[in-house]
């Protein structure tokens, strides 16, 4: 009987306790946010971010990304903070006895040098940039340029500019995309036109495309073209070198 009697003691202090922690659990209010952090690139998972609150509370993110914070129901600003990565700001609400999922993608800091607009990391910085401490070389730059003089043209027409500026014996490079003008080379300078070249003019890889009519009677050395335009005159002059140019 007085067993039975401390059993009965025993499981109503449980039950006391438990809820006691119950109402203590509501009454304090505690609410939890809680998710992943990942690369916004490669939805890789981000070990060792910070996520905290704007009152300074905060969780760090584990192997598989994983990141909790206990806080007081409400509204707080959440903020990251992470090695060569982007800040990650929003404004989350707490609720009492509740966990709120939060996934975070972060944006990798985009490293930009020269200012042309191309990072060197790419992904969600965009292009990559092939010489980040040269604005001229890059995805986006000048299509063609003076070998010797390093003199580089973007304004149409731009490979007629770059071949009446050019002196004897210089070599006019343009990138491996399609430019939009007529050719007339018809001066009397050697000039090697040489097409198809990279974003930052170290190697061949292409051809250079021009749309529009090209008049080859003049000397000069031509590689790596494909012309496509009316009133391309071809052959041309008897002493030039013409490889890969075709007319199509
Ligand atoms: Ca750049």
């Amino acid at each position: 009987m007085i067993i039975k009697t401390l059993h009965g003691i025993k499981r109503w202090l449980y039950i006391t306790l438990f809820f006691s922690l119950f109402i203590f659990g509501c009454a304090n209010g505690t609410a939890v946010l809680r998710g992943v952090v990942t690369d916004s690139s490669s939805g890789d998972a981000l070990l060792g971010v910070l996520v905290r609150t704007d009152d300074g509370l905060a969780g760090m993110s584990n192997v598989d990304g994983e990141y909790t914070i206990s806080h007081p129901p409400g509204s707080v600003g959440l903020s990251t903070s992470f090695a060569g990565y982007a800040t990650y700001t929003d404004v989350v609400t707490f609720v009492a006895s509740t966990t709120v999922f939060k996934a975070i993608a972060l944006n990798k800091t985009c490293t930009d040098s020269d200012g042309d607009g191309a990072a060197v990391e790419g992904g969600s910085c965009g292009a990559i940039d092939c010489d980040d401490n040269n604005a001229n070389l890059g995805p986006d730059g000048p299509p063609v340029r003076n070998a010797r003089t390093l003199t580089y043209y973007e304004t149409a027409p731009i490979l007629e500019t770059a071949y009446n500026q050019a002196g004897p014996g210089d070599t006019i490079q343009s990138k491996n995309v399609t430019l939009t003008e007529n050719l007339n080379i018809g001066q009397d300078k050697v000039i090697g036109f040489v097409g198809g070249y990279n974003c930052d003019y170290s190697s061949i890889i292409g051809d250079t495309t021009i749309s529009g009519a090209v008049a080859t009677n003049g000397i000069s050395t031509i590689q790596n073209f494909i012309v496509s335009g009316t009133g391309t005159t071809h052959p041309p002059h008897p002493t030039s070198t013409i490889q890969n140019f075709i007319v199509k």
